[in-house]
C-alpha cells in the first residue's frame, strides 16, 4: 500500500487518495454512521421505523452472506488443490499451532485482567428472571460438532446444521409397575409431573431416561463444508491430468466470485454507515447499562485492545520482521466491516480481498487459512467468554480456585474453536464454559444487555487474528511455496489489483 510521506508532492497525495478511496469512504461511513445514529436518537423512532431505516445496511449483510458459501467452497478447494501434499501438511500444522497458541494467549490475558480488575466486586446489580431452559449438555454439543463435520446431505449443509435435543421419556402413571421395575435400574430415581391431554389430566412419570432427537437449525454448516472441500481439493490436486479440469474450473469460479466481492465492497461504506447508525438508535437506556456493567465492559475492551494492538502485532514483528502497522492498515477495511456487521463470516470476502490486494499475501495461503480461521480462530470470542464466566462468578461471590480457572481457560479456548459448529453459538458456548465450573446458567442474563456491543469489538479482533495469522503463516511457509512454484506453475498465485487482474508486484511471503 502506497503511503503519503510528509514531503510528498501534490500529485503523490492525489494518487494516495485515489488508491485509498475505498478505505477513506469506509472510515467516512463509520463516522457518519455514529453521528447520524446519535442525531437520530433524538427523533425517538419506533423499533419498526429503525428497522426500515437500517434497510441499506441489511442489504450489505445479505449480499455478503450470499457470497460466503460459493466463496468458501471454491477458496478451500483451490487452496488445497494447488498445494502439494507435503506443503499443505506443514501449512496445516503451522495454522493449527498459530490458532491454538493465539487463542490461549487471548484467554490467559482475559483471565489475568478480570482477576486483577475484579469487575464483579460490587456483587449483583440486576436480578435475573431465572429460566431453566438454558441447560446445555457439553457432551451433546461436542457430538453435534462431530456430526456436523460429516453432513448427511451436502446441499442441506449449505443452509442448515443439526442440533440434538434431549427429551425426557415419560410413562403413564397407571403403568407404574413398568416404571418401578425401571426405576430401580436408574440412578437418581424418578419424579412425577402432571401432563395435560385432550380429555383429562393424566399423571406421567419422568423415568429419568432421555430420547435424543436430532433437529436441524437454519445456518450454514461450515464445518461440514470445510471437511468436504478440503478432502475434495486434496483429491483433485493429486489426480494429475484427470483432475486438472476440475482444478481449472474452481480456479475460474473463484476469480468470478472475487469480482462479485469487489462490487459488493464498493457498496460497503453505505451499508456500514446505516448498520452503525441503526444500532446506535436501537440502544436501550445506555447510561444505565454503562453504570451497571461499565467495569466489565472496560475489562473486555482493554483485553481486546491489548491483544489486537500489542500481542498480535508483536507476533507479526517477531516472525515476519516487517512493519505490523502497515499490515494492519492494509486490512483496516475488513476491520471496519467486522465492527459494523459483528460477523467474521460476513466479513470474510472483505478480509480475503484486503489480504490479496493490499497486503499481497500469497493467495494459496489466504484461500486456505482464512475460511478455516473465520470458523475456528476466534481470539476475541475466547477472551470474552473467559472474562464473562469469571465476571459472573465474581458477581455471585463464587470463589474460583486455580484449578477452576484453568478449566475456564481450556473450555473457553475449546468453545471458541467449536462455536461455528454449534447452533445459536454465542449463548451456548458461554453456557458450556459456565457449566464446566458449575456457574448458574440463568445468570447469563446479567451480561446479555451489553453483548451486542462487545460482539462488535470481539469480531474485529477475531478478524485481525485471522489476518495476522495468514501473514505469519505465508511468511513461514515461503520456502515450501517457492519450491512448488519452481516445480509446477499451475495457477496464478500473486495478489490481484482491484479489478481482479494479475499484479506482478512482489508477493508478501
Ligand atoms: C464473530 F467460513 C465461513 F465464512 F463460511 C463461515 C460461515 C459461518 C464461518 C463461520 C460461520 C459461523 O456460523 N460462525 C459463527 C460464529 C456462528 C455462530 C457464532 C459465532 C461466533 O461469533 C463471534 C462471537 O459471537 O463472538 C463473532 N460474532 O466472529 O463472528
Amino acid at each position: 500500500m502506497a503511503r503519503c510521506r510528509p514531503r510528498c508532492s501534490k500529485a503523490d497525495c492525489k494518487q494516495w487518495t485515489k488508491q485509498n478511496a475505498l478505505l477513506l469512504a469506509t472510515v467516512a461511513g463509520v463516522v457518519l454512521g455514529v453521528v447520524l445514529g446519535i442525531a437520530m436518537r433524538e427523533a425517538n423512532l419506533s423499533k419498526l421505523d429503525i428497522k426500515y431505516f437500517s434497510f441499506p445496511g441489511e442489504l450489505l449483510l445479505r449480499m455478503l452472506k450470499m457470497i460466503i458459501v460459493p466463496l468458501i467452497i471454491c477458496s478451500l478447494i483451490t487452496g488445497v488443490a494447488t498445494l502439494e501434499g507435503r506443503a499443505s501438511g506443514k501449512l496445516g500444522l503451522r495454522t493449527i499451532i498459530y490458532y491454538m497458541g493465539t487463542t490461549l494467549l487471548a484467554v490467559i490475558l482475559g483471565i489475568v485482567l478480570v482477576v486483577s480488575i475484579n469487575p464483579g466486586r460490587y456483587g449483583r446489580n440486576s436480578v435475573s428472571s431465572g429460566s431453566n431452559d438454558l441447560q446445555v449438555e457439553p457432551v451433546d454439543a461436542i457430538l453435534d460438532l462431530i456430526r456436523n463435520a460429516f453432513p448427511e446431505n451436502l446441499v442441506e449443509a449449505c443452509f442448515s446444521k443439526i442440533k440434538s435435543v434431549r427429551v425426557p421419556i415419560m410413562v403413564d402413571r397407571n403403568v407404574t409397575m413398568i416404571y418401578q421395575i425401571n426405576s430401580t435400574a436408574i440412578p437418581g430415581g424418578a419424579t412425577t409431573v402432571p401432563v395435560k391431554t385432550n380429555t383429562m389430566v393424566v399423571e406421567k412419570e419422568v423415568v429419568g431416561d432421555y430420547k435424543l432427537i436430532i433437529e436441524s437449525k437454519s445456518g450454514v454448516n461450515v464445518l461440514g463444508l470445510i471437511v468436504f472441500c478440503l478432502t475434495f481439493g486434496l483429491i483433485i490436486g493429486k489426480m494429475e491430468n484427470e483432475g486438472k479440469i476440475l482444478v481449472d474450473f474452481f480456479v475460474a469460479f473463484n476469480e468470478a466470485i472475487m469480482r462479485i466481492v469487489y462490487i459488493i465492497i464498493w457498496y460497503s461504506p453505505v451499508g456500514i454507515c446505516f448498520l452503525i447508525a441503526s444500532k446506535i438508535m436501537e440502544m436501550d437506556r445506555p447510561e444505565e447499562i454503562l453504570t451497571q456493567l461499565g467495569l466489565y465492559m472496560a475489562t473486555v475492551i482493554v483485553g481486546l485492545f491489548i491483544h489486537g494492538l500489542i500481542f498480535l502485532p508483536l507476533l507479526y514483528l517477531i516472525f515476519v520482521r516487517k512493519n505490523p502497522i502497515t499490515y494492519i492498515v492494509g486490512v483496516s477495511q475488513a476491520l471496519l466491516t467486522a465492527l459494523a456487521t459483528a460477523s467474521s463470516s460476513a466479513t470474510l470476502p472483505v478480509t480475503i480481498k484486503c489480504l490479496e490486494t493490499n497486503n499481497k499475501v500469497d493467495r494459496r495461503v489466504v484461500r486456505l487459512v482464512l475460511p478455516v480461521g473465520a470458523t475456528i480462530n476466534m481470539d476475541g470470542t475466547a477472551l470474552y467468554e473467559a472474562v464473562a464466566a469469571i465476571f459472573i462468578a465474581q458477581s455471585n461471590n463464587i470463589y474460583l480456585n486455580f484449578g477452576q480457572i484453568v478449566v475456564v481457560s481450556i473450555t473457553a479456548t475449546a468453545a471458541s474453536i467449536g462455536a461455528a459448529g454449534v447452533p445459536q453459538a454465542g449463548l451456548v458456548t458461554l453456557l458450556i464454559v459456565m457449566a464446566a465450573v458449575g456457574l448458574p446458567a440463568e445468570d447469563i442474563e446479567l451480561i446479555l444487555a451489553i453483548d451486542w456491543l462487545l460482539d462488535r469489538f470481539r469480531t474485529t479482533i477475531n478478524v485481525l487474528g485471522d489476518s495476522i495469522g495468514a501473514g505469519i503463516i505465508a511468511h513461514l511457509s515461503r520456502d515450501d511455496l517457492k519450491d512448488i512454484d519452481k516445480e509446477d506453475p499451475k495457477v496464478p498465485r500473486k495478489g490481484t489489483d482491484n479489478f481482479g487482474y494479475e499484479n506482478e508486484e512482489d508477493t508478501h511471503v
